[in-house]
């Protein structure tokens, strides 16, 4: 299959060109890369890419199912990326009146839904190829044109805040008993909460941590922002109290207006074009480093071991090394005409 065959697909919401990219850039092919040369001009400006995160246990695959079936009743399209560190994709099940499909639980409505795609990605290892990873299938459901791209992480580790980085809103999601405060700061992942879920709220000590967050955000509470006419306007983040779960269902409507409220925000002052660009230039910059770094060492032209070897025994130091392995790899390469897939 031609990749211009594919791309057109995409355009044309072909469901199975669709997955037959994804695969290419899941398998790292080269035609992946091809692809995402000659798809990206076609990307949405209006898709509203959002990240979900906190701790694994804390309910983000019960929270997005929600979140996708309150979408699909709005008649809005749902993509799924989960980047799920341990298992691999485990495809479509059915479990009594509900769909499993990955992580998701989504209600029987959605058996048949061509309004829903998911896809999950395991690091199988690799960190650095995550984000890349993440960032190309995102690249290729806007062009597909869904109208919302859901992020489902672990907030753990720096990868993990890599992937998050591309979201437009960043909804981190907490549960009553999880610890002491340290913890959540040690995790990173307050600073990037663009709305807090406390969800679980029908568990004990849901109001402490409503109430931790407050005090939290009493500090750091505003961000600014610059609206086209001048004014300014401010994004005060909420904390939404949840419960996922079927039976029970609590603050899924006002957690969905909140994101859109928030991407509303992000259009009318002006801000979504910061937030892309901080995407793009984030995405160059990890692809910069991994052509550097692979270029290096992929010809064998330059032997670590034997760098590591000096600088241990103190024969020479590691700035000097690096600067011997790059200047080795400059001269030594065809850099002109460099062929960026035989380094990714
Ligand atoms: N009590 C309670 N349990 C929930 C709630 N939301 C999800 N769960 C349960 O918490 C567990 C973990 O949920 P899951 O969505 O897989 O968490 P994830 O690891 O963050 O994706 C599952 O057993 C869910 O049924 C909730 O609001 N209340
Ligand atoms: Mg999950």
């Amino acid at each position: 299959m031609m990749v211009q065959d594919i791309i057109d697909g995409i355009k044309n919401k072909d469901i199975k060109s669709l997955a037959r990219a994804i695969s290419w850039i899941e398998k790292e092919r080269e035609e992946g890369i091809e692809l995402i040369r000659n798809i990206y001009p076609y990307q949405k400006e209006e898709t509203h890419i959002i990240g979900i995160t906190g701790f694994a246990g804390v309910g983000k695959s019960t929270l997005s199912s929600r979140i996708i079936e309150k979408y699909r009743s709005m008649g809005k399209t749902v993509g799924v990326v989960a980047i799920d560190p341990s298992s691999p994709f485990t495809g479509g099940a059915l479990l009594g009146d509900r769909l499993r499909l990955g992580s998701l639980s989504l209600g029987s409505s959605m058996w048949t839904d061509p309004g829903v795609f998911y896809r999950s990605v395991s690091n199988r290892g690799r960190m650095g190829g995550l984000s890349r990873m993440t960032g190309d299938i995102i690249t290729i459901m806007s062009v597909f044109g869904f109208d919302k791209i859901i992020i489902e992480t672990v907030g753990a580790g720096q990868s993990e805040v890599d992937v998050i980085k591309v979201a437009d809103t960043s909804v981190v999601v907490l549960m009553p008993g999880m610890g002491d405060r340290v913890q959540f700061a040690k995790a990173g992942i307050l600073e990037i909460a663009d709305i807090f879920v406390v969800n679980k709220s029908d568990l004990v000590g849901a109001e402490r941590v409503r109430q931790f967050l407050e005090e939290m955000l009493n500090f750091t509470d505003y961000r600014k922002g610059e609206r086209r006419d001048g004014t300014s306007e401010e994004w005060k983040i909420p904390i939404v109290m949840t419960i996922g779960e079927y039976n029970n269902l609590k603050g899924i409507d006002e957690l969905v207006q909140k994101i859109d409220e928030h991407f509303d925000y992000l259009v009318s002052t002006g801000r979504l074009k910061e937030v892309r660009k901080k995407r793009a230039k984030s995405e160059i910059e990890t692809l910069v480093s991994d052509i550097v770094v692979s270029l290096c060492y992929k010809n064998h032209s330059v032997d670590l071991d034997e760098f590591a070897k000096k600088v241990s025994n103190k024969k020479i130091d590691q700035y000097t090394a690096a600067e011997k392995i790059i200047e080795k790899t400059m001269t030594e390469n065809d850099i002109v005409n460099l062929n960026t897939s035989h380094y990714l």
